[in-house]
């Protein structure tokens, strides 16, 4: 991981950032905030370096191995509960401070720990939710960046049922998800049986301590 030659990032033109209608919340999209070089450098690196494992959440009683690995990254006091499963942090890397940085520079927000994803494959997802535990504060920013295989991103309003959108994350996108979108959205990554390749997906967030 430290021998990792940090590409060169390029700032992003106003014009290249996707401001997407979504009602009672803000949210954007950078569908280009990495170059496919420097998001290739940065998924292949963090693949075989970060200590990834599969959890398991707890159903009526029973454990059930979740759908994907991951790792939780943060400052020392990032403590992280979601559906009965507790996670405390490993230090930041290298690698992962410079995204960090990249990330809150372009999200105009400052976060503290990192919940990274990897989807081995299109069996992989995550299901139905909104990130909305109470260490996250009433309406958090997230600030989601994909590296690898583009996947399908679904959203559904918790109380309009009609209002659905979905957008694909590319290699390289950043999606920020602001005020409203964790209040009154759920989302999810569905399955898809056709991708057969990668992607981990980086969620910055901010644990109020
Ligand atoms: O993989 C993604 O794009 C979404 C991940 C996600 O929903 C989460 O980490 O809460």
């Amino acid at each position: 991981m430290q021998n990792l030659q940090i590409p060169f990032h390029l700032e992003q033109s106003p014009e290249s950032i996707e401001q997407w209608q979504l009602a009672d919340a803000d949210i954007k999209l950078f569908p280009h905030f990495l170059s496919t070089t420097e998001a290739d450098l940065y998924f292949n690196d963090l693949k075989k370096h970060m200590p990834w494992q599969q959890d398991s959440l707890n159903f009526g009683g029973k454990s059930v191995l979740i759908p994907r690995l991951q790792v939780w990254v943060g400052d020392k006091q990032s403590r992280y509960t979601y559906s009965g499963l507790s996670l405390s942090p490993l230090p930041w890397t290298p690698v992962l401070e410079k995204l960090r940085k990249l990330v809150e520079k372009a999200s105009n927000s400052e976060f503290n720990s990192v919940l990274l994803n990897y989807y081995r494959d299109g069996s992989d997802s995550v299901a139905w939710h909104s990130d909305d535990e109470k260490e996250l504060g009433s309406d958090p920013t997230i600030a989601s960046l994909s590296l690898g295989v583009s996947r399908y991103f679904q959203l559904k309003h918790k109380t309009k049922k009609h209002l659905k959108s979905s957008c694909e994350l590319g290699n390289g996108s950043l999606l920020v998800m602001g005020k409203g979108v964790q209040q009154h959205w759920q989302h999810q990554v569905p399955k898809q049986a056709e991708v057969d390749t990668g992607r981990i997906n980086l969620t910055f967030r901010r644990i109020l301590l």
